[in-house]
């Protein structure tokens, strides 16, 4: 079966291509589709883009489409950035460039350690070439350090510590943060989902 990956951030396709390794799929990318539109991020919710750019791109390929919609929700600023997390900087060039977390960081100068708490949300969307779509959720629970650390990863995981452990995202090896991210999470429902789908099997 092929899956088109219906994003432009080169560093969630490493991602994603890595974790679904156990699946036999084909993974394509809208590198293969230059003609496919730029699908307009509108909705305020995860979901809503995530299924926006999963059908958008399925209906361009008339593939099976996979989108992913993610970001950083912080307790101190009410669950913001959130849907706007590549866009938080208004100088931003896009979701990896340094100023986001910079600026969440400047944002969080006065917020004492407990208050300190986010959460990586992600929403994974597959759309059918028939209409039909499904949604994965994965929550990755931690808090916001005081300085950026580490050089792996991208986005904002030199701020982000996970639940329960010491180095930011951006110190962990690939493997560890994919057993504790969000991303991991949303991608293991997938696959059990794959796994069992009478859609997969058929194909
Ligand atoms: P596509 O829409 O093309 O998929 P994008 O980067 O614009 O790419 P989003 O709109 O979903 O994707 O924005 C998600 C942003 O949230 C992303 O650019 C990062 O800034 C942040 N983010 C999401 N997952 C992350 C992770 O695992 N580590 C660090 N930052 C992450």
């Amino acid at each position: 079966m092929d899956i088109v990956l219906a994003t432009r951030n080169k560093k969630k396709i490493e991602e994603i291509k890595r974790i679904i390794v156990d699946l036999p799929i084909t993974i394509l990318s809208l590198e293969d589709y230059p003609d496919c539109p730029e699908v307009v991020e509108d909705k305020d919710t995860f979901e809503g883009n995530a299924v926006k750019k999963a059908v958008e791109v399925c209906r361009c390929t008339g593939k099976p489409a996979l989108a992913d919609d993610s970001g950083l929700e912080v307790d101190a600023l009410g669950g913001a950035p959130g849907v706007y997390s590549a866009r938080y900087a208004p100088d931003a060039s896009g979701g990896n460039d340094p100023k986001n977390y910079e600026k969440l960081l400047l944002d969080l100068k006065h917020a004492p350690d407990e208050q300190r708490g986010a959460r990586f949300v992600c929403c994974l969307a597959l759309a059918f070439p028939d209409g039909g779509f499904k949604t994965f959720f994965g929550y990755a629970p931690g808090r916001i350090g005081r300085e950026p650390r580490g050089k792996r990863g991208f986005g904002y995981d030199p701020v982000f510590i996970p639940k329960g452990h010491g180095p930011t995202f951006a110190e962990m090896t690939a493997e560890e943060k994919d057993r504790l991210s969000h991303r991991g999470k949303a991608i293991e429902k997938l696959s059990e989902f794959l796994r069992s789908s009478v859609v997969y099997k058929q194909n």
